[in-house]
């Protein structure tokens, strides 16, 4: 286990450290961040959308799910000279990982998954970082990424335990801790957070990061999206979280996860550049870049680098051969 990191937290622990005065909270993470990342870059990551549409499960979030209308067509999974084409271009914006979604319940063998190998050796050719969230993994097909040189898979435990039933019934948390293992085991870095604003108590934001705390090891990397609401989905008009619950998140996420990358995610469009500017102070040390997250809009990438100058971060610097991709 890394320096300052465990895995033992109890409940009751996270929720006293979430529930600390605002100010207090954001000062503890504010020093953890420091010690733990003393640069204070920013990582600028780029999402695609590789297989849109038409997932056969039922989360209630999301737009790509064949039981909602959110005018989301199905696609087909894009073709490699396009998906490589969106990897140069976001590495020249200055993206240093590059993370392709496909709107599948699981890997299926065949076709489709050989091709997406070829994706992520392409990807890691450019020299990224290259993440993958594709649902569901056998232990043999993480085996595979890990072999096609995958940085890094997503899988996002989303909420609480006891809240997750209320979002999706197509599968189980187990089913994703299974996944998660799987993926852990082929050695592969694990990206897995969730998202705030689906209508979940205080409780199950504390239930869900102190989850993802006690992975073992930890996540390195840890997104925390807030909900971006879709006309068409069961959470279509839910109000924006708080954002001081927003940063309570964040602030928990960092003293929880010392080490982790904590990705500000969806949802920046609806946060304030001070909001934002508090989500970094408290350990918030990745954004997504690009107009497009997967099928929702994002922030300018022009106006983001504008963001950071002004709050004086830089973004992380692309990786060299001195300092190459972690795995
Ligand atoms: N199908 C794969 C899966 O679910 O693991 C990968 C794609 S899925 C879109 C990746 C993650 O995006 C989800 O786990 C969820 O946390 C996040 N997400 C999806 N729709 C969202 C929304 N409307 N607002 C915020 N986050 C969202
Ligand atoms: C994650 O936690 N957030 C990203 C990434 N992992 C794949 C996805 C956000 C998707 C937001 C909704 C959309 O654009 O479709
Ligand atoms: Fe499918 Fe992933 Fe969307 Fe759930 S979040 S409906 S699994 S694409």
């Amino acid at each position: 286990m890394r320096s300052g990191e465990r895995s033992d937290y109890s409940r009751d622990e996270a929720a006293r450290i979430y529930r600390m005065p605002l100010l207090e909270l954001i000062e503890q993470a504010h020093a953890v961040h420091r010690r733990h990342h003393p640069r204070g870059d920013v990582q600028l990551c780029r999402l695609l959308s590789i297989k849109t549409g038409g997932c056969p499960e039922d989360c209630a979030y999301c737009p790509q799910s064949a039981h909602y209308d959110a005018g989301v067509g199905a696609g087909k999974l894009l073709d490699h000279d396009t998906v490589l084409a969106a990897a140069r271009e976001a590495k020249a914006d200055g993206a240093t990982r590059f993370c392709m979604g496909a709107a599948w319940r699981e890997v299926r063998e065949g076709k489709d998954f050989e091709r997406v190998l070829a994706m992520v050796r392409g990807v890691a050719d450019l020299g990224l970082e290259v993440c993958c969230t594709l649902g569901m993994l056998t232990a043999a097909q993480a085996q595979r990424l890990a072999q096609a040189g995958l940085t890094a898979y997503n899988h996002n435990l989303d909420t609480s335990p006891e809240f997750y039933g209320r979002i999706i019934s197509t599968r189980a948390y187990e089913d994703r801790l299974r996944t998660l293992a799987h993926v852990r085991a082929a050695g592969i870095t694990v990206c897995c957070g969730g998202i705030l604003g689906m209508g979940e108590s205080q409780e199950d934001r504390i239930g869900l990061l102190h989850q993802l705390a006690s992975l073992r090891p930890q996540p390195e990397s840890v997104p925390i999206n807030a909900l971006v609401a879709v006309e068409g989905t069961p959470l279509a008009g839910r109000p924006p979280v708080p954002v001081f619950e927003f940063v309570r998140a964040i602030a928990t996420a960092r003293i929880l996860m010392p080490h982790a990358k904590v990705r500000l995610s969806a949802g920046r469009l609806a946060l304030s550049p001070e909001g934002q500017a508090l989500c970094f102070y408290a350990g918030a040390n990745s954004i997504f870049t690009g107009e497009r997250l997967l099928t929702t809009p994002n922030p300018e990438t022009a106006a983001d680098l504008a963001l950071l100058a002004e709050l004086g971060l830089q973004p992380e610097p692309a990786r060299t051969e001195a300092s190459p991709c972690p795995r």
